[in-house]
Parts: C-alpha cells; structure tokens; sequence
C-alpha cells in the first residue's frame, strides 16, 4: 500500500479562473510528480488564491480541485489572505529572510491572523492525514505548522523545507515573534534548506534564541528530534527537454532570432521582487552601456513577472525600474536600436524557453537568492547553443553552478567588467564552461530533489510515543512480577533531571512537593533498597536528601552514605588527585574569558559550568576547553567530559557503574535491580552486564538503556505507579 505524501504549501499548484482549474508547473509541482507512483500517492493543500465568499461556490471548487488535481483547498476570507499573506508573510518574514531588516514591518494584528492560517492549516492536514501518511510543509508562510501537527498528532512524520535562505541570527532576531517562529520549524522530524550557509545559520539561531545545542545535522528538544539536511532544488529537467524537442519552440525561437537579428542577447528573468537586484542590474548596465561602442549590437530583455502588487515596497519597485527603464533607453537608444527590452508580465512556458535558448548570456543578479531556478533553466536551454551565465554570488545557486561567471550584484562596475569579458570569450571556451554545468542540472534536477528529502524523512525515526509506551509497559511488567516474589529489590536513581526538572540555577534543584511525595512512598517500601547516585556533592546530596532512609552516592560514586547513617565513606582512597590543581589553572583562564560562566570545586572532579553564558559563544568555548583537556590528559587515568551546557574532569575510575556493581555485591541476592538516568555519566550504570537489570532513560538523545520515559515528570508517575504504598507487604496487586 502506497503511502500518501501530502504536500502543503501556502499556493495550491492550480489557478482557478471562473470554471476553469488549470495545473501551474512550477518546480514543485514537477518534483512531486516525478516520485514513483507505486510508492506515494501525492496530496496538496493550499489555499487556492482567491476568496471564495459563497459557500456554494467554495463547494463546487473544493469538489472539482478534489477530483480532478488531487488538491484539498483551504479556503481564507480576504481579510485574512492580506494580513496573512501580504502582511505577515510578505512584509515581515520575507525580508528578514533575505537579509533587509529596514524592510521589515509589523503589526500585531498580522501576527494573530498568521498563528491563525497556520491553524486552520494544520487542521485541513489532521481531517486529511493518516498515521502511515508524510505531510511535506513548504516554506515560510507556515512556519509554525509543523509544531502544531507535531502537538496534535505526535507520531506524524512531518517534513520541512525552507524555500528562501535563512539569515544570520543578528538578522533573524530583529523579527518580534523570533521564538515562536524557529519553535514552529522544529515540530518537523527533517528540516531541509537549499545550502549549508542557511542550515548553519538556522542552528546558531535555534542556540541562541532556544538555547538549544546542535551538532548541525539534528536538533533536540523535549521528546522530539529534528534532523537537518541540504537539499539544492532542481529543475523540470524532463519537461525542458520535452519542449526542446517540440516544433513549436522552433519556430517561437526562429521567430525571436528574426526579431533580434544581429544583436547579442542578455536576458533577465525573475519575479519583480527587490531581492532580485533589478535597479542595481540597470546600474550596471549603465555603467557597461557609458563605455561601450557597439549599443547597437546588444539587447538586455527583462521579462519581469508581477508579484505581491498589493504591497507598497513592490509598488514602488516597478514605478522605479519602469522609470529608470525608461531613463536608460532615452539615454542610450539610437536609431537602430533601444537597448533595454522590458516586458513587466509573464510569458508563456514555450516563449521562456526560446528566449533562453537564443539568449548569448543569462544575467541572473538577485541580491540574495534561496536557490534561484532561472539561472538552471537558462543552462539547460543551452543544449545546442553556448551561452553564459552570469550569476550573484548570494544566490545558492552559485554554489552549485561551478562554471558560472559569478559576481557581486552590488558592484556594478564589476558586473560590467563581467559583460564585457563574457562577450568576449570564443565559442569553445562557453561551451567548456556551459556543459558540465548543463549535465549536473539536468541529473540533479527537481525529482532528484524531492527523491532525496523524502527518502530522508521516512528513513529517519519518527517520535513514535507508542514505542516508548510499550517498552515502558513491559519494564512494569518485569517489576510487578519482582515484586511478587517478595524478594528484594534495588532501585539506582540519578537526581537531576530523573528525579527532578533541571534548573537554570543547581542550587534551585531541591526536591519539590513532587519529588518529595515520591521519596516519602519510596521510602516506606521495606523490600526495596534505594541508592540515590548522582555528581553532585556529598553536601548537596546531604542537604537535599539525607532525611531520606536511602544510600546516597555522591560524585559519580567517589563518595557513598550508608541507609540510615549521617557519615560518609569515601570510595575512591586509591585515586590520586594531583592533577587537579593543575587542569583548575586551565579552568580559570576559561572562566575569565567567558563571561557568565563558572568553576565548581569538588572533592573528585572540577567542572565548568557555562549555562549563564552567551549560548553560542559558550558552547565554542567549551568545545575548545573540551579539546584542550583531552589532549593533555590522554595519557592519564583522567575523564574529560562535555555535558549539558558544562564541562567536567572527574577521575576516570569514579563512575556510576561502578559504583553500583559493588553495592550489588554487597547486597548479595536481589530480585531485580532498576537504574536510571537522563545523562551521559548514567550510560556507565545502563551498560552493566548484571541479571536481572532493567534500564531506563529520561529524555532524548542515544543511550543503552532498555526503556526510555520523556521526562522527569513521567518518570515518577511511573515510579510512582510501581511502587504504590499498599505494595509495601511485597504482594502484587
Ligand atoms: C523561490 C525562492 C527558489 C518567471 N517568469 C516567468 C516564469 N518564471 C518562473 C521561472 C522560475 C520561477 O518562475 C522563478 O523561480 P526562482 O527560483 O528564480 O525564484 P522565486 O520565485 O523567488 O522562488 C528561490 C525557489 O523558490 C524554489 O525553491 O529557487 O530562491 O525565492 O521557474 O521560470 N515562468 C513562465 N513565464 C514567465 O514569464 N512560464
């Protein structure tokens, strides 16, 4: 049974013009229809572009979309398609995205109906999407739409792609709903950008304003994990050779080379955006036009096709390139010729492919550009011809588009240079520049590219509650039937984030009115042995839970308490802790130069905490301490360890395994013994090869433990569950 990918995307890939619904063939639409059928069956929601008040005509519509383009509308009323669309979308995260903060507006009204679209979304997904289904949420119109999936139905695999580049932090964190919006992002389970650049800046971003560290390839927060990955979209490839081969671009071609006879062709082809570059294109041309002698022999066309006109920015970008148009051909036009060709509307699909094959240079010039896919057509246009591109360096393509001759679009003399130097080159040499280009656009094209995120999403785990549910239940199963025997049982329990929620503030982590109901039930259970094993101080521990008839094992087992007793053992009398002092010197230079952070003295082991620092330039900084420590202890008896938001240097031979192995012994027989953690240092407990162990982990992340919970919450509900006062005679219920 083929799964289903629905596809949501602000636009459904249709126009609707009174009865009649027509497929638009934009790159997505060819990507999705190249996935083998057998294996998905597509789905789209979108909203279909225009209001439609009546709700009969809305019925008709969905009806029609419905059966005959696989298309569930999700109908907005003009009010809310402006302030979500135009407002919102257009006028605040848009131009965030591409780096222009001074064009960035706000109000908040725009912002209730944005959280709202992105509901009504999410609930056209939930009537529509079945637990087997993927749902692939495109772009930043609905950013916050995987999170609300992801809170609706947990075990939905939810994909994310990122259409246009994602900004430096320092940008980013000029939006005011900033938070809310990458914590929208990280409901998905893979969230794909067109060039590392954005994948990198996403993370710093999701640090800084989340606090939450990456590794780069995923991101983890309470329960869920995100994988991130680059994914440079391609083109149609197959539907530009089919047009190749067709008549009837013959004849548009020859109709066009008649049309432009003896003129060097330079097109431009984009959306009449203000990311695209137009006026600083014009600059340039100006600048190549002042210091040419051959202006009747080169034609610049523009095909600029209209977009978002009801917004202010866009309506005085066309008055101001119409006029500088205008200005530039009274300048240079001469009887022969008028050196600029400017259509402000689209072509058709046959048209813009002639043009693209006549062309002699493509001049693609965005000032920042997600992927920009004119700049791949125009090379795989170039089938029988040699054109150039010239291509923005800030556009991702370029990173691809290896041949390109790339540019600055800011520096306008330079991008005339470049003209001049592209008219001069010899066939051979274009050519030696266009094909590689030409073969690598046409295998990794659109299909390529949605082939690979979607193989990606479903290959990768879901976060399946389920799963955690029934490993759970069979742990209650292994202790209900321990109890039963009436023999003894052992239970090891890290405190901090197992027993209790991790504080921004150690200090603040005393036991509350949860943990200490908890501790109290435990307590009064006569057959279970309780160990309290924790890196904490013997003082700590001795504060925060020595009224407790429990063993407590302090720093990671260098120290144990005895049930009962208010003197401390120490374990670990053979250890030498000479280097110390010496790694503390270290410690300190670190503390000094980051602010926010702090040293924390213990009997065995020294540990820098960073939690109050900058968030990214306190994880940079533990890393290199990290590294340092590393390379000069390797030879010794020593752990160096990264944890969360701190680094510690504990003795080697002090760890919680072993800890726990010889209490253990020392127990002589036990009927089962229960060891949990959240943390890297209880990883030493999980990996015991004793019988009867059950192991549990709190929280995300790898671990070998047998059984996982998601928080520390759940994990005394469970504790709580097991281990219920009435049980104390050692019978099972
Ligand atoms: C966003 C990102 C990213 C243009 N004029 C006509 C026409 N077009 C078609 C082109 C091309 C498409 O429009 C424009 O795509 P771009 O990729 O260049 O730019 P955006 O619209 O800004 O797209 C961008 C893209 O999403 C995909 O992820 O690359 O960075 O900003 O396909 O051919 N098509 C026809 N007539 C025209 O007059 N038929």
């Amino acid at each position: 049974m083929a799964n289903t990918l629905i596809n949501v995307s602000n636009r459904l890939p249709v126009t609707v013009e009174g009865d009649k619904i027509t497929k638009s063939s934009g790159g997505l639409v060819a990507a999705l229809e190249g996935l083998p059928e057998d294996q998905y069956k597509t789905k789209w929601i979108g909203w279909p572009g225009a209001a439609f008040p009546e709700e009969g005509r809305r019925l008709e519509v969905a009806r029609q979309l419905e059966e005959e383009h696989g298309c569930v509308p999700v109908f907005l009323s003009q009010e809310e398609a402006t302030a979500f669309y135009e407002g919102f979308s257009n006028s605040s995260i848009w131009p965030l995205l591409h780096y222009l903060p001074n064009y960035l507006r706000y109000e908040p009204a725009w912002w209730v109906h944005y959280q709202n679209v992105n509901r009504i979304f999410a609930e056209k997904v939930l009537e529509n999407a079945h637990q087997e289904d993927m749902v692939w949420v495109h772009d930043y119109q609905l950013m916050l739409l995987p999170a609300m999936l992801r809170a609706a139905a947990p075990t939905l695999r939810i994909g994310f792609f990122l259409h246009t580049p994602f900004p430096a932090y320092e940008i980013f964190r000029c939006h005011p709903r900033r938070r809310e919006l990458v914590a929208g992002m990280l409901g998905a389970n893979r969230i794909g950008f067109h060039a590392f650049g954005y994948l990198r800046h996403f993370c710093s971003t999701v640090q800084r304003l989340l606090g939450i560290e990456t590794d780069l390839t995923h991101i983890r927060t309470e329960g869920y994990d995100s994988a991130l990955g680059v994914y440079p979209i391609g083109i149609n490839a197959p539907k530009f050779e089919e047009t190749l081969d067709s008549e009837e671009f013959q004849q548009r071609r020859e109709e066009f080379r008649l049309a432009h006879e003896n003129k060097r062709l330079v097109v431009s082809v984009e959306r009449m955006d203000y990311t695209k570059g137009i006026l600083h294109r014009l600059e340039a041309i100006d600048n190549f036009l002042a210091g040419s002698d051959k202006i009747d022999a080169i034609r610049f066309v523009f095909v600029s096709v209209p977009s978002r006109e009801g917004i202010e920015e866009y309506q005085h970008l066309v008055e101001e390139v119409e006029s500088r148009v205008g200005q530039l051909n009274g300048k240079y036009a001469t009887l022969l010729n008028s050196p600029i060709h400017f259509i402000h509307g689209s072509i058709p699909f046959v048209d813009l492919c002639a043009l693209y094959a006549l062309a002699d240079i493509a001049l693609v010039t965005p000032l920042i550009d997600g992927m920009n896919l004119v700049a791949k057509e125009f090379i795989a246009c170039q089938r029988e011809n040699a054109g150039l591109l010239i291509l923005s360096e800030f556009a991702g393509a370029a990173e691809e588009l290896f041949n390109a001759l790339l540019v600055n679009p800011y520096d306008s003399a330079a991008v005339a240079g470049t003209l001049n130097e592209a008219l001069a080159l010899s066939t051979e040499q274009k050519r030696n520049r266009i094909l590689p280009m030409r073969e690598r656009v046409m295998r990794y094209d659109a299909r390529h590219w949605a082939r690979s995120f979607i193989n990606d999403l479903m290959s990768g785990p879901t976060s399946d509650p389920r799963t955690v549910e029934t490993d759970i239940r069979e742990a209650r199963e292994q202790i209900e039937n321990a109890l039963a025997t009436g023999k003894p049982i052992a239970l090891f329990l890290d405190y901090d984030g197992t027993l209790r929620e991790i504080e921004l503030d150690p200090r603040a982590a005393t036991p509350n009115p949860a943990v200490e109901s908890l501790l109290r039930q435990l307590g009064q259970q006569p057959k279970v042995d309780i160990t309290i094993i924790s890196g904490r101080s013997q003082e700590d521990l001795g504060a925060f839970l020595g009224d407790h008839p429990f063993r407590l094992i302090a720093e990671h087992g260098a120290s144990l308490r005895p049930p009962g007793k208010k003197e401390w053992e120490r374990l670990d009398r053979n250890i030498n802790y000479a280097w110390k002092e010496e790694l503390l010197a270290i410690l300190r230079i670190y503390e000094q130069a980051t602010p926010g952070s702090a040293i924390e003295e213990k009997h065995s082991s020294i540990v820098w905490h960073y939690r109050r620092a900058e968030e990214e330039f306190g994880a940079w900084k533990a890393n290199q301490l990290t590294e340092e420590l590393t390379a000069l202890t390797a030879n010794h008896p020593i752990k160096v360890r990264h944890g969360k938001k701190m680094v510690e240097v504990t003795a080697a031979e002090n760890n919680k395994g072993a800890a726990v192995a010889r209490v253990l012994d020392q127990l002589g027989h036990y009927e089962l013994a229960l060891c949990a953690g959240d943390d890297q240092t209880d990883e030493s407990m999980f990996e015991l090869t004793r019988p009867r162990l059950v192991t549990v982990k709190i929280g995300v992340g790898t671990t070998q433990a047998r059984f996982r919970v998601s928080d520390p919450a759940a994990f005394r509900n469970f504790l709580g569950k097991e281990f219920r006062s009435c049980r104390s005679s050692g019978v099972a219920e």
